[in-house]
């Protein structure tokens, strides 16, 4: 297979509201990111996934778009993401876009004129259904909480949303709906965007009568469609976020000859931690799992799609809270969680901060959430009884809030993300956790993206190489091998924060570790709490 440009790029993904506010009203804006495309060119990504700037009315921060051929006011103009645009061209940097079109905001104009107007042809373009006895039509459930079907007095009707009231779901069964959609998109082709991150496009097929929310029977024909109708013949990125996909849905959507996507995100990782479909239900991460998963993942896609990579974005928690140490080993775990997944066959994403080490804030009441899905929660779960300090326990650990923090760039007041009150607090943390700070220390998290964001366009191994897993009755050390012509690396990581052994055979040359003396002699293997090395492996 020809390789592609995305297969060999690490991208970076940047939630606009916490960036990097240039005009001092305590929202980050489009000029805020022209402003840091140094920072990111000297960091190495070469792609930004941008999540959504378009108009909105912020029900769900953007995701509830109502112009989809405009930038939100609060962000800049058009004419300043047409800068941005070209300036990260020159910085070698491509731009994909948040494409959300599964729902639009109550305030699309599509939205509005169907609900004053039932015969309007936009009537059609949402999901409308006559209730049963002044109940819903059925027990479809919104991923923020209630039922998926809200009432409109006026029609005396009921719509579909998936997500909040004021995101109505599009109906993909109407054609002149997914016509106005391939237009918008090849609007933003033309003014030169990299590609497009899909927001969950898994959900466009839905069947709301049968109850069929993710992968309904029209999905991938709708996509298909799409790439004909967009995407054919310009070499873009596309991912598709995908919560429902198994390793044969990322083939469908990721082969190449089926001409769909290039890649889907799967969450089948991030839900380790949780007991069955309740991300707020807590339960510890068992490693072994997480190999298995992993591994199930790299194995499957081998020659057959292309995996994306990644541990968090702007709905999950912080990694290094999560699953490595914030406290004793913050830069140890960081780093680990970076070693490990960077050293995988796939292409990378680092959310905001991630690379310098940002971690979860402290939670105190409700009124520190600004999160739709963490107030729905925290209400819906006081209702339910559930104790206080049992909910506060669960937001703390899986609130997207946590990832929506300014970003941290100094210290000075705010993290030097605004000079006013930002729209959402600063992580306390900001006076020892800055970019400034780790663009001052050779030994810090950033230095360690970016060599591995280097040694990615330098090794073909790390792209092409067949991915083993070793070890793997192991309960603390996450290792596998790649292996590329005549070349294997080892990929060995300590997961805790105890010293342990292992036992290998030859030597290893470091290619990159988290600590300094690490060991070349793998017969006698031992590993400092959350120690990770890429080993160029001589047997
Ligand atoms: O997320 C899809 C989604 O399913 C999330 O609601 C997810 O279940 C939740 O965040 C886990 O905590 C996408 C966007 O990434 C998210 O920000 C939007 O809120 C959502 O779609 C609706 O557009
Ligand atoms: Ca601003």
């Amino acid at each position: 297979m020809e390789t592609k440009w995305w297969q060999k790029s690490v991208v970076y993904q940047i939630y606009p509201r916490s960036f990097c506010d240039s005009n001092n009203d305590g929202i980050g804006d489009i000029n805020g990111i022209r402003s840091k495309l140094d920072y990111l060119e000297k960091l190495g990504i070469e792609v930004i996934w941008l999540s959504p700037v378009y108009c909105s009315p912020n029900d769900d921060n953007g995701y509830d778009i109502s112009d989809y051929y405009d930038i939100s006011p609060e962000f800049g103009t058009l004419d300043e993401m047409k800068a941005l645009l070209k300036e990260a061209k020159a910085h070698h940097i491509k731009i994909i876009m948040d494409l959300v079109v599964n729902h639009t905001s109550d305030e699309h104009k599509w939205f509005i004129e169907a609900k004053i107007n039932k015969n309007s042809k936009y009537r059609d373009y949402y999901i409308w259904r006559k209730g049963e006895n002044n109940n819903p039509p059925n027990d479809l459930l919104s991923c923020f909480g209630g039922s998926a079907w809200a009432y409109d007095e006026t029609s005396q009707e009921y719509y579909l949303h998936f997500f909040s009231k004021r995101q109505p779901d599009l109906n993909w069964e109407n054609k002149d709906m997914r016509k106005d959609i391939w237009q918008m998109m090849n609007f933003w082709i033309d003014l030169g965007v990299g590609g497009f991150r899909m927001d969950v496009i898994d959900m466009i097929g839905k069947v709301p009568d049968l109850k069929i929310k993710e992968n309904g029977p029209k999905l991938h024909e709708y996509i298909q469609e799409m790439h004909k109708e967009t995407l054919q013949g310009k070499d873009l990125l596309t991912v598709g976020e995908c919560w429902g996909a198994n390793p044969q849905i990322a083939q469908l959507f990721s082969s190449p000859d089926r001409h769909e996507l290039s890649m889907v995100f799967q969450f089948e990782h991030i839900m380790l931690d949780q007991e069955g479909s309740d991300k707020w239900n807590l339960k510890k991460l068992d490693l072994i799992e997480l190999k298995k998963v992993f591994t199930k993942w790299q194995k499957e896609l081998n020659g057959k799609g292309w995996n994306s990579l990644f541990w968090n974005n702007h709905d999950l928690p912080r990694i290094v809270s999560r699953w490595g140490n914030d406290k004793e080993y913050r830069a140890q775990s960081a780093k680990m969680l970076a070693i490990l997944l960077h050293g995988m066959q796939g292409t990378p994403y680092i959310y905001q901060g991630e690379e310098i080490g940002m971690t979860n804030i402290e939670f105190n009441d409700l009124a520190d959430f600004a999160d739709i899905e963490s107030v729905n929660a925290y209400k819906e779960r006081m209702a339910n009884n559930i104790p206080k300090e049992e909910i506060l326990k669960s937001l703390r650990a899986k609130a997207r809030d946590n990832a929506r923090t300014p970003m941290q760039w100094n210290s000075d007041v705010y993290a030097g993300f605004s000079k006013v009150k930002p729209w959402y607090r600063v992580n306390r943390n900001y006076v020892d956790i800055n970019v400034e700070k780790a663009l001052a220390d050779k030994n810090s998290i950033f230095y360690c993206y970016q060599k591995l964001i280097k040694m990615r366009k330098e090794n073909p191994i790390m792209i092409y190489g067949e991915y083993d897993l070793l070890l793997a009755e192991d309960k603390n050390i996450f290792a596998y091998t790649r292996k590329y012509e005549d070349k294997t690396w080892l990929i060995i990581c300590n997961f805790y924060d105890k010293e342990v052994d292992f036992n290998l055979e030859g030597t290893g040359k470091i290619l990159i570790s988290n600590y300094e003396d690490t060991i070349t002699d793998l017969t006698k293997g031992h590993l400092r709490p959350y120690e990770a090395v890429i080993y160029q492996w001589q047997k």
